[in-house]
């Protein structure tokens, strides 16, 4: 068997197989904590300081202190990298509330869980990315801003798997959330943009999305590449009648959407905007100095 990979917990380092949490840990009770997915290219944590800041942002809004500081957190995602001997990962963070009672008060958690798994990328199936895949608007509503909101990286996701497990059940591939007010705000795991006559459109953040980091690094490319980017507020109409729709996130980077409810999005190939930005962008996370080197 090959060598079981190391998930740091806690300030140690356990096989996979042994790497376990307690019943009582308040992130499975009642879902209290934070997360964080980030990859490696090639030796390289792409936009390692961005998906820590955020981190560090979503424990702050839900009043948990994580017991390290940011350079100590990269530290220990840099070292687990290192112990598993990876160049291209996944990495999954998580901070839960940690151990507590069986009620959901977090002043009975006196002790944060600090979790880093990291390991091998399932990358997405080709095809996804040379079509297109097809979505469907979800009846679930994106928790709102004043709940919920996917602002937090939260690990509540029963909002995400809900819009999810309807899109499985109808047979398409994704799923894209509106907020209560009927415009749309993101996918399950990825933020959303349309192309309309050669600009590129993405909804606020105040929809209740997630500010995502691939969602950042795209509209800065596509502005460094000439194309206006508008942040604002789009209807499932809009959607309909977009010339290119694409998904963005860490897991998905640029996925182009060749369907929406059984309406066809431009002329049901990735457009060529889509196709531009998705090329410059497999350099981009190539590119060193967008992340922090794992082997120096
Ligand atoms: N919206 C939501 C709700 C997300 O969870 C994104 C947008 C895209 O954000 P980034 O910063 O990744 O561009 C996400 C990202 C996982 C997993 O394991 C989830 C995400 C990213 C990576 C892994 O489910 N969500």
């Amino acid at each position: 068997m090959d060598k079981e990979l190391l998930v740091y917990i806690d300030g140690q380092y356990y096989p996979k197989s042994q790497a376990k949490i307690s019943v009582y840990d308040h992130g499975l009770l009642y879902g209290d904590g934070v997360f964080e997915g980030i990859r490696a290219y090639n030796g390289v944590v792409f936009k390692l300081k961005e998906h820590i800041d955020r981190l560090y942002r979503s424990a702050h809004a839900i009043m948990l202190q994580i017991p390290l500081t940011k350079e100590e957190m990269i530290k220990i995602v840099l070292e687990t990298l290192r112990k598993n001997q990876l160049k291209d990962a996944y990495i999954r963070l998580v901070v839960t509330r940690g151990v507590g009672d069986l009620g959901l008060d977090p002043r009975k958690c006196p002790k944060p869980t600090v979790i880093v798994i990291t390991d091998t990328i399932a990358l997405h199936k080709g095809e996804a990315k040379e079509k297109g895949v097809t979505a469907m608007l979800s009846w679930v509503k994106r928790d709102p801003v004043d709940a919920t909101t996917h602002e937090i990286k939260s690990l509540n996701y029963l909002n995400s798997i809900l819009a999810k497990i309807e899109a499985n059940i109808n047979g398409v591939d994704e799923a894209i959330c509106l907020d209560k007010n009927g415009y749309i705000c993101e996918g399950v795991a990825e933020n959303i943009f349309t192309v309309k006559n050669g600009r590129v459109y993405t909804p606020p953040s105040y929809t209740g999305a997630l500010p995502g980091i691939t969602a950042a690094a795209v509209m800065k490319l596509a502005k460094q590449l000439g194309y206006e980017v508008i942040e604002k507020n789009l209807t499932p109409y809009e959607l309909f009648t977009a010339d290119e729709v694409f998904f963005t996130g860490t897991a998905a980077e640029i996925v182009p959407v060749r369907e929406i409810n059984k309406r066809q999005i431009g002329n049901g190939k990735p457009g060529p905007i889509t196709r531009r930005l998705m090329e410059e962008f497999s350099k981009l996370v190539q590119d060193p100095k967008h992340g922090i080197p794992i082997y120096q």
